[in-house]
């Protein structure tokens, strides 16, 4: 194979994309059926039938007893740690997307950044306890990629120092650990349902959450504070789900199983097409539980395999394969911490490790064996000609 380095012309035609939407023809049949039946009822918004019949369907699948959906998964974080009354600071991983740590500062809260476990990439426990202080309110746990924290510590840790314990589980749809439903851990957590999502209601999320009092008090800040009819007694917000969002959601329902299904078969293609190739070591998924596929997330050393990270990310991108660096720099690197808190020193050898080599293949190629096939044939063919890709990125510095 010749690269696209080399010749100018990509090996795939079109883009392939990490996150995109999925739309199955069913799924788009009975989105618009569902679609019509709204406009039929003439009901588009504010806590409409679709949007209860969604919520219910989101957690019994989760096994909890409230789902509480709103217009996206960093509304419905800000929304809970409002409700929960959380001040000072909160302690999450700088190694997760933006909105962990913006959804605390638009709430008026510090992030403290903690480390992440090299196995799993998420929160390491053994870190996060150093970093309480009498300021702290919150430990905010992040499942990554299919992954589920080690929740069993972190709740140890949260109730010896009488913190909230609660999960950024945007990319978490479907997961579980041991025998319990993402959903069920910490006092509350939350889900993501952006476009690019496994399950998608174009913009969207939702608190999942087994206490009563607390869905009740996100349900009325999300409708601007109403309590019944007329009575505000708190700042609310408008952050409801509209009947569209809620037809996609419901739509795309019975389509669950079969893209976990095609999400763990492709996985398996990358592992098993490039188990052999040095410098290029997938993530571990959790034994003890059910990851959903959502993500393929590589690891990538430069020492084995000839090539950093970044400069494989280019020779990808040439070719069509639009791979991400999912999550980086992490967010204590990013202009906007870096300000907040410019006396810091963070302490996250881990996560800037990590981040320096992390890179997320596309999980859902159109023809998952074929296209997997010609990713893995690109990235051997790097390995095997290393030096000559190295001095093309030199001679070609990124604009
Ligand atoms: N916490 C975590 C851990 C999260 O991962 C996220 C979201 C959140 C919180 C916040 O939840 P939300 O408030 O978003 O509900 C994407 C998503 O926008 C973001 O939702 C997601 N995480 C993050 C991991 O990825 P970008 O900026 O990297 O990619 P984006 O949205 O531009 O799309 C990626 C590619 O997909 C594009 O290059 C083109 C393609 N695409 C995208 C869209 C939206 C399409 O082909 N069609 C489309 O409609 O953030």
């Amino acid at each position: 194979m010749e690269l696209a380095i080399i010749t100018g012309r990509p090996t795939f035609k079109s883009p392939i994309h990490v996150g995109f939407p999925i739309m199955e023809d069913d799924t788009r049949e009975r989105f618009q059926n569902l679609l019509s039946e709204a406009f039929d009822r003439n009901y588009l918004t504010n806590n409409g039938p679709l949007v209860r019949r969604l919520e219910t369907q989101i957690a019994e699948l989760h096994e909890v007893k409230h789902c509480v959906a709103v217009c996206s998964g960093t509304l419905a974080q800000m929304l809970l740690m409002k409700a929960l009354g959380l001040r000072g600071q909160v302690i999450l991983p700088s190694f997760t997307f933006l909105a962990t740590a913006h959804a605390s500062v638009w709430q008026d809260l510090e992030p403290v950044f903690c480390d992440i476990s090299r196995k799993s990439l998420l929160i390491d426990p053994d870190k996060v306890e150093k970093l309480i202080t009498a300021a702290t309110s919150a430990i905010i746990g992040v499942h990554l990629f299919g992954n589920v924290c080690d929740v069993k510590r972190l709740r140890t840790i949260a109730r010896k120092h009488d913190l909230k314990l609660i999960f950024d589980a945007a990319q978490s749809f479907n997961c579980s650990k041991g025998r319990t439903t993402v959903g069920g851990f910490g006092d509350a957590e939350v889900l993501s349902f952006h476009a690019t999502k496994i399950f998608s209601t174009f913009e969207g999320g939702a608190v999942l959450t087994d206490d009563a009092h607390l869905a009740d008090r996100i349900r009325s800040s999300r409708n601007f504070g109403f309590e019944g009819d007329a009575n505000v007694t708190t700042l609310g917000i408008n952050a409801k789900m509209s009947e569209a969002s809620a037809a996609m959601g419901l739509a795309s329902f019975p389509a669950i199983p079969e893209r976990i299904e095609r999400g763990r078969r492709t996985f398996e293609l990358y592992r098993d097409r490039l188990s052999s190739l040095p410098g290029i070591r997938f993530q571990d998924f959790e034994e003890q539980g059910q990851s959903n596929f959502h993500y393929v997330v590589a690891l990538v050393d430069e020492g084995d395999f000839g090539v950093s990270r970044d400069v494989l990310f280019r020779v990808l991108h040439e070719e069509n394969v639009l791979v991400q660096k999912y999550f980086s720099p992490g967010c204590h690197r990013m202009p906007f911490y870096r300000n907040l808190s410019p006396n810091t020193e963070w302490d996250l050898p881990v996560t800037e490790d990590i981040s320096d080599r992390v890179l997320c293949f596309p999980s859902n190629p159109p023809n998952p064996a074929k296209d997997v096939d010609t990713i893995s044939t690109i990235l051997m063919t790097v390995h095997q000609h290393a030096d000559e890709v190295v001095r093309w990125a030199k001679t070609n510095p990124k604009m």
